[in-house]
């Protein structure tokens, strides 16, 4: 932390030798609550906690695209993920092409003590995917599209900040889980019927909308601030409790997170952020859901990690009608990733937010 360090002292001093206003608050070294950095980029959640009797409600659009696919970090075509393995290929009948999903999330928030604050997060998730099944007698490869859309599992947390209440340094413990709100049971027609006729089927394991199972979610969140600048990382873990009702239990994740912000003016800041993402493969599996169907139904090609850069940017309304308003939006794009494959490779995520705080 010297780069901030450093920043942060030739910050102060540029803020009080030449600011008046709001921004010389900030030089005292409180925590401000009231400008646009003081939230994460708004892909990061249980960033922040609230005052005693405060709440906030908040929206999120996240759409992601998933195109081609990978095995490691290597890219595998449809045909090989479809040939046999005597011709040096996968062996699975499918072979995905692309995926489109957008999760619309709903939160509130509620600090019963300015020590805890309560959150609950609700999503509504809408996935469509496009794939191919291989050519046999005589029949070219047919392309079909599978949809699925529905409530998926619901967060609850507390969000405990163990830090002085007023410290430009904040640290929170995030004490979180998911009850299985999400459907793990989603059909849709496939082309696996007499002569390639439509016949509905479970959907693979990346297109159902929940885990199944109680999953807990620790975490411990660290943001500071500055006059002009604030940083902040995070870790998350995600773990699965015992077997849902379909006989397995998803892999396990970790969310490492750790970002920069730049505040323009109280109102708006810009960010940098780097994500590391990793989960792991299925444990058991779904007996409607036969492995060698597609690489997406395979309990073994589900594991991965990945490693995204965002850009952000916040907004914090501060007058008028709309204070207390906050908007963000974070769009990200990998620039590694290792998958147990053939699976769908991350094109893009984008994250946009509406929060407000009464
Ligand atoms: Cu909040």
């Amino acid at each position: 932390m010297h780069v901030e360090a450093s920043k942060f002292t030739r910050s102060r001093i540029c803020a009080m030798a030449l600011l008046a206003g709001p921004l010389l608050a900030h030089a005292h070294g409180d925590w401000e609550s009231a400008r646009a950095d003081a939230h994460a980029p708004i892909g990061v959640m249980g960033d922040h906690v609230h005052d005693a009797g405060e709440w906030m409600l908040g929206y999120r659009y996240m759409p992601m695209q998933q195109e081609g696919l990978l095995n490691g970090s290597d890219r595998v075509s449809r045909e090989a993920t479809y040939s046999s393995v005597a011709d040096g290929g996968f062996g699975y009948h499918n072979a995905p092409i692309d995926m489109d999903m957008a999760m619309h999330m709903f939160e509130v928030m509620y600090a019963p003590t300015d020590r805890v604050t309560l959150m609950a997060m609700f999503n509504y998730i809408d996935m469509d995917m496009t794939a191919e099944l291989h050519s046999h007698g005589g029949h070219p490869p047919i392309r079909y599209d599978m949809e699925s859309d529905g409530l998926g599992d619901t967060a609850l947390s507390a969000l405990v900040r163990l830090t002085p209440l007023d410290s430009p340094h904040q640290v929170i413990a995030n004490l979180g889980l998911t009850l299985p709100t999400g459907s793990i049971t989603e059909d849709d027609d496939m082309p696996h019927g007499p002569g390639g006729a439509p016949m509905e089927m479970r959907l693979e394991y990346p297109m159902q909308l929940g885990s199944g199972t109680v999953d807990l979610q620790p975490g411990l969140t660290y943001v500071g601030q500055a006059a002009r600048w604030s940083w902040g990382g995070q870790g998350i873990a995600t773990l699965r409790t015992g077997t849902n009702d379909e006989g397995y239990t998803l892999g396990n994740r970790a969310n490492l997170t750790g970002w920069l912000a730049y505040l323009w003016r109280q109102e708006l800041s810009t960010s940098l952020r780097l994500a590391y993402l990793t989960w792991g493969n299925l444990d058991g599996q779904d007996d409607e859901i036969p492995p060698m169907m597609s690489p997406a139904a395979d309990p073994r090609a589900q594991g991965g990690e990945r490693l995204d850069v965002g850009v952000g940017t916040n907004w914090y309304l501060s007058g008028g009608v709309l204070r207390g308003h906050r908007l963000g939006l974070e769009f990200l794009v990998p620039i590694d990733q290792r998958l147990d494959g053939p699976q769908l490779e991350t094109d893009w995520s984008a994250v946009l937010g509406w929060q407000y705080a009464f």
